[in-house]
């Protein structure tokens, strides 16, 4: 799905493909993973909440994770687009998860979810992660989280290895 996505997208962006046409390849291609998402695992690995970072919209490389980690044995909580950091790490807090994801797209978006992280409390035992094209490993090391690339098989395997490989 990814260069297809990249493909309309980028059409939108240079105006060849119209905003109608770009929403409705989005959202087919939202709806279906949803419709994955929703598919009943073990969980077997904790529970990881997902969520893009303050004012961020570019929500289908966090979905696709999702479904991922999904399907991998993870109970997954995704939060979806523009989520304010104190409420997504309250919700970690209150549901006991292991592991908390952000997805930024923009640089505002990574300037909001750096500040936003300095002025909430973190649980000790709550893993963080970030990525998104606006993330990167001097990102993740500001911010006391981890950065796996934008491979997602590959962060979902790392993801798998015990706690220590994810700061
Ligand atoms: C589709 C698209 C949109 C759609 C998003 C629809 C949606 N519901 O998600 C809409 C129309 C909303 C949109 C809006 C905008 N967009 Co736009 N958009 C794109 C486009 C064409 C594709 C994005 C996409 O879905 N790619 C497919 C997914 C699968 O890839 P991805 O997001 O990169 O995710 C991959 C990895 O990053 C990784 N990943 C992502 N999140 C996470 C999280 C974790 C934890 C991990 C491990 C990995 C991971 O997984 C994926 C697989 O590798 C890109 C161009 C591009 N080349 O990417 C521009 C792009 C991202 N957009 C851009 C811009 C500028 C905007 C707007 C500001 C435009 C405007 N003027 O309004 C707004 C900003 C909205 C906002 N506030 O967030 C710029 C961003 C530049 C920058 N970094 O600052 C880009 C790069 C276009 C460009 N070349 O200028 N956009």
């Amino acid at each position: 799905m990814q260069p297809l996505l990249v493909h309309v997208g980028e059409a939108w962006h240079a105006g060849t493909f119209s905003i109608g046409q770009e929403h409705l390849v989005t959202s087919a291609v939202r709806a279906r993973l949803e419709r994955k998402l929703a598919e009943t695992r073990a969980a077997v690995h904790g529970r990881a909440v997902l969520a893009c970072g303050p004012g961020e919209r570019h929500e289908l490389g966090l979905l696709m994770l999702a479904v991922l980690l999904r399907a991998d044995g993870w109970d997954i909580a995704y939060l979806g687009p523009d989520m304010p950091v104190d409420e997504t790490m309250r919700l970690a807090r209150e549901s006991n998860a292991q592991l908390v994801a952000f997805s930024v797209g923009t640089r505002e978006a990574a300037d909001a979810l750096e500040a936003g992280l300095h002025e909430t409390e973190r649980p000790t035992n709550l893993s963080l992660l970030v990525g998104g094209i606006a993330a990167n490993p001097v990102l993740a090391g500001r911010i006391g989280g981890s950065y796996l690339g934008s491979d997602l098989p590959k962060a979902t395997a790392a993801l798998r290895a015990p706690t220590a490989t994810v700061a």
